[in-house]
Parts: structure tokens; sequence; C-alpha cells
């Protein structure tokens, strides 16, 4: 048992309904997922691979976070993320020559697989069976053929050599999450082991990570029960975890954040103040409605007189867009998508700018 002197040495839990874990405290008082280990060692064995090989490794999280309100959950609270943003740019990473560490949410948009989601293209929408005749299959030599149809087999080959080419040279290693607690453990993990990799490692922090929690210690056990009139839940305040990314786990890599705000105006100052609290190196700002054809990069530079510089990226809108934002105009053209999709993405142009810049930020490191 721990004498006395021992016991104060530990940070306390919270006992009162105003307190809320700092990220040292969080990661003392809150379970690791089960899984930690087993993706530690995968993780592991990927960053030593690829760094023997010389190759450039980005971290992509990606999708939404959980929040239990049961410790046998039967009700959590989430966002709206499909993790487009993160499956996408995974894919432009790897065909930019990056080994992709995609942390992603369980369940939702993934590299390659995103372009036959099952609610906006099916895959058995995209086969056709014909009986064909066979040698020695022993059912009289007749077996059943899938094919994929003609008419979707031009958009399909692209996306499925590409993702060949992701498995034969292993670049892509997906890890999935659920709860924000899950997510925390594993960002803290997985850029701890990505630190010898120095200025080689690139962070792309696109998950939707809620900034609210029930610490385990205040949630209930059982399934909480109705009939007592409306449910009040106090939640803390999830752990800010880029001050200790940039300072302690990843000191040299090249951390990319993001910023949702639905309050255009918001964003450039929101983005600024990020900045200047964790000391990263950029924050790409997005409105929730057009985060889709509209990003803003924000990035310290002692040459301006505010010491930030702001970088628009933007496509043509959405025709439904079009005459509610007519102000957005597109210096970019529309052209088919390098991962076999016929529309232009945003994440091609995000990740090529990215990309310039990490590559800055390695060669000004061996100066
Ligand atoms: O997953 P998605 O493509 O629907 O959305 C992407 C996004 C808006 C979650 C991402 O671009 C982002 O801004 N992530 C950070 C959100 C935040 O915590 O501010």
């Amino acid at each position: 048992m721990a004498s006395q002197g021992e016991k104060e040495k530990r940070p306390k839990a919270p006992t009162n309904s105003t307190s809320f874990f700092s990220a040292t405290q969080f990661f003392e008082h809150q379970t690791p997922p089960p899984n930690l280990a087993a993706h530690h060692e995968q993780v592991q064995e990927f960053v030593d691979r690829h760094a023997k090989q010389g190759r450039k490794v980005v971290l992509v999280t990606s999708g939404g976070t959980t929040v239990p309100l049961e410790q046998n959950v039967v009700r959590f609270l989430d966002n709206f993320s499909a993790g487009t943003r993160g499956a996408t740019s995974a894919e432009y990473f790897l065909e930019s020559g990056y080994a992709v560490i995609f942390m992603h949410r369980q369940h939702s948009l993934s590299p390659y697989t995103r372009h036959y989601s099952h609610t906006t293209n099916p895959f058995l929408d995209l086969l056709t069976t014909s009986p064909s005749s066979a040698q020695g299959s022993g059912d009289g030599g007749r077996k059943t053929e899938i094919r994929v149809l003609e008419q979707h087999a031009t958009a399909l080959l692209p996306v499925l050599e590409a993702y060949h080419r992701a498995v034969d040279a292993g670049t892509l290693l997906r890890i999935p999450f659920t709860t924000v607690t899950e997510y925390l453990f594993m960002l803290r993990d997985m850029s701890r082991l990505m630190r010898p990799l120095g200025r080689r490692g690139m962070y792309y922090l696109a998950a939707a990570v809620s900034d609210f929690y029930v610490p385990s210690q205040k949630t209930p056990e059982h399934k909480i029960q109705s009939g007592k009139g409306s449910l009040v839940i106090e939640m803390d305040q999830v752990p800010k975890v880029l001050k200790p990314m940039v300072q302690q786990w990843a000191p040299e890599g090249y951390i990319v954040s993001f910023k949702l705000e639905t309050d255009q105006d918001l964003l450039i100052p929101k983005a600024r103040a990020a900045l200047e609290r964790y000391g990263h190196q950029v924050v790409v700002g997005n409105d929730l409605h057009r985060r889709k054809f509209e990003v803003v990069f924000v990035e310290p530079d002692s040459s301006q007189e505010e010491g930030y510089r702001e970088t628009w990226i933007k496509l043509k809108p959405p025709l439904a867009e079009a005459g509610a934002d007519a102000g957005t105009r597109s210096d970019t053209e529309t052209k088919p998508g390098a991962t076999g999709g016929t529309e232009k993405e945003i994440e091609e142009d995000i990740v090529r700018e990215l990309s310039k810049r990490h590559e800055d930020w390695i060669r000004q490191g061996s100066q």
C-alpha cells in the first residue's frame, strides 16, 4: 500500500462538478483502450520499415469521436464527420509518396473504398453474373463468373490500381478508434512512435474531436433509466493535447491542425489563437458548409505586420451553393481527380501545398 506521502504525489481525480483534467491528469486517470498495445506493435513496425526506406510518414486522423454516456454503452454523443477529408487526403498523400498511418473512426470512410460507399454507390450495383463454362469445376463444367459492369469499369480501374499500389508497397496502415478517450491515447502513442522520424514526420489532424466528455469516474455503469424527468448531463472539457504534442511527443514534426467553425468570421482569429497557444506549423481553417470547396491555411510569418500569413484554396462551389456564395471565385480548373473521381477534390490541392511546405520544413532542419 502507498504511504500518505506517496499518495499525495499523484494528481487527484476530480471530486466536484467544476473540475476537469489537464492532459497529464487525463492520461493518469482514464483507462487506455485494450487494443493499444497491439496497435503500438503495428505502428512501431510500420514506422521502422519506412524510416529505413527513407520515406516520409504522415499520421492522418479522420472522422468523429464518440462520448459514451454509460460504461455499458447504450447511448453516446457523436458528431457530423464522415471522415471524407481524412480518407480523401490519405489517398493523395499515398500518391505523393508518403507512407500513411490512417487513424480513423471505426466504420467511417476509408481511402479507396470511400468511392463505393454503401449509401451513395453500393458495390453490388456494379456487378453482374454470367454463367460460363470451365473445365474441371466438378459441377458439369459450369461455374458462375462475377464481372464488373462495363459502364462502371472505367471509374473503378484507377481506384483499384491505386489501391493495389498502396497494398503492394505496404504504405497504408489503418488504425481504428471510436471514443474520444481512445483517440487521445492513440494519438499520444502514435506521435511518440513517430518521433524518431524527426522532421520527416507529418501530423495531419483532420478528425473532429469532441471538446467535451464524461470522465469514466462520472460515467454510470448501467443504462441511464428514464422515468425521472429530464436528463441533465455535465461534461468536462477534453484536455488540449496539441501543446504536449508540439513540445514533447513530436517536437520536430510538421504539425497541421484543422479548425472547423460555423461562423466564418471566427475562422482566422481562432486559427491564429491556436498557433499562438500551441506553436505548431499550420492551421487549416474551414467552414462547415463550405469545407468541400474552400479552406484557408493560417501560418506564422514574421515578415507580416500581424505575424501571420493566410492562403486560401478555393474550388468552384457546387451549383447549389453558387447563388448564395457568388463571392467565391475559382482560379483552379475542374479536372478528373487523381484517384479515380470525376470531380476535382480540394484535398488534392491541400495535400500538394502541404507537401511543399513539409519539404521546406525538412530542408530548413538540415541547414
Ligand atoms: O469528415 P468530414 O470530411 O465530413 O469533415 C472534415 C472536418 C470538417 C471534420 C475537418 O476538415 C476538420 O475541420 N477537422 C477539425 C474539426 C475541429 O475539431 O475543429
